[in-house]
């Protein structure tokens, strides 16, 4: 399998990260994609390859257009508030406060925009967002060209954001990017199967009104976990898109045995649609060691995933998310890919 990487990743490189109260190094660290490139490596999965450059265009068919403007001028606008260090938002725009109003102040938009405190922008984050577009955009154009199954070693992640607002480590979301330009490319139906341990909010919102776009995810469940506000099994789409989404929330503690179940059901809905083409949000958050979620995923599990993707014997995308237990990441990513490869 032909992996896409670029080490334009480093340039998200944050100072620290605010997560359970306290400023902590960051869990979303260069580290985690320079490991899976690692594994990629060493168990001989296949070639790597650099990104092409794709431009805004096929960006801002899933994301709005001024929140694509706010990203690429932020950090500027911050330096020039504050000074040279990361930017983070304070307050939001809840119940009883006006959101139809985009303030003009810095700090005013990174609260309109955002949906947490832990997404730090930095001076690189715009270089390494694009370059991240661009390597699922990349693994897009291989599959659509034919290649059987690919994978785009995306960081940052992706599956969080929104068409107009960023969180949870991610400011543009790759998946949906690419679900979109394999509708471009002239797919009729697309499903995207989510297996981060979190709730994929930002894209389920993006394609919750569509028919095209097939969104399941298997995750956390919300009244336990971030995101919290998303991701219970009563989401099923609305309008056009209902029946095209559904919610796998599981208890913390979820092993194999239950994880297995919700998998092959998802996999069931997803032979039933008869998508041209599927595209994985990969995240490897599921271990039983991951340092930020409670599933106990053993990494021979991870080849087993791989092996119930396989069985869809659909064109795919793997699309690199969260997973943050550092020594392991690069196994439990490429274990799916050679579970996948082995079937
Ligand atoms: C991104 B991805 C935990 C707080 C979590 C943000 C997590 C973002 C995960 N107490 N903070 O889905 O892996
Ligand atoms: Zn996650």
């Amino acid at each position: 399998m032909i992996t896409i990487y670029s080490d334009e990743h480093r340039y998200q490189n944050a100072t620290a990260e605010l997560i359970d109260g306290k400023f902590l190094p960051p869990f979303e660290m260069p580290k985690r994609a320079e490991m899976v490139l690692e594994q990629v490596r060493s168990a001989n999965l296949g070639e790597v390859l650099p990104p092409e450059e794709f431009g805004l265009e096929p960006i801002l068919q899933v994301h709005d257009q001024q929140f694509v403007s706010f990203l690429s001028t932020a950090w500027g606008e911050w330096v020039a508030a504050h000074g040279d260090y990361d930017a983070l938002p304070l307050n939001w725009a809840t119940r009883t406060m006006r959101q139809d109003r985009i303030p003009e102040a810095i700090d005013g938009k990174l609260s309109y925009y955002s949906f947490d405190a832990g997404t730090p922008i930095t001076a690189g984050t715009w270089r390494a967002i694009r370059a991240s577009a661009n390597v699922a955009l990349t693994g897009q154009k291989r599959v659509a060209n034919g290649e059987q199954a690919v994978f785009a070693l995306c960081r940052p992640p992706g599956h969080h954001a929104g068409r107009d607002l960023y969180g949870g480590y991610c400011f543009l979301n790759n998946a949906a990017i690419a679900a979109q330009a394999f509708r471009d490319a002239g797919a009729e139906r697309v499903a995207v199967l989510d297996i981060d341990y979190h709730h994929g909010n930002g894209t389920q919102s993006i394609f919750y009104d569509r028919a095209d776009i097939f969104f399941l995810s298997l995750h956390a469940h919300p009244k336990d976990e971030y995101p919290y506000f998303l991701g219970y099994e009563d989401e099923i789409g609305v309008g056009q898109g209902e029946g095209f989404n559904r919610n796998y929330p599981m208890p913390w503690g979820t092993d194999w045995g239950a994880y297995q179940k919700a998998l092959a059901d998802a996999v069931n809905h997803i032979g039933n649609y008869a998508p041209d083409v599927v595209v994985i949000s990969l995240g490897v958050d599921t271990f039983e060691h991951d340092p930020i979620s409670k599933f106990r995923l053993k990494q021979d599990d991870y080849q087993r995933i791989g092996e119930a993707i396989a069985h869809l014997s659909k064109p795919t995308l793997f699309v690199m998310e969260g997973g943050y237990a550092v020594a392991e990441i690069g196994i439990n990513a490429v274990n799916v890919l050679s579970g996948f490869e082995a079937a």
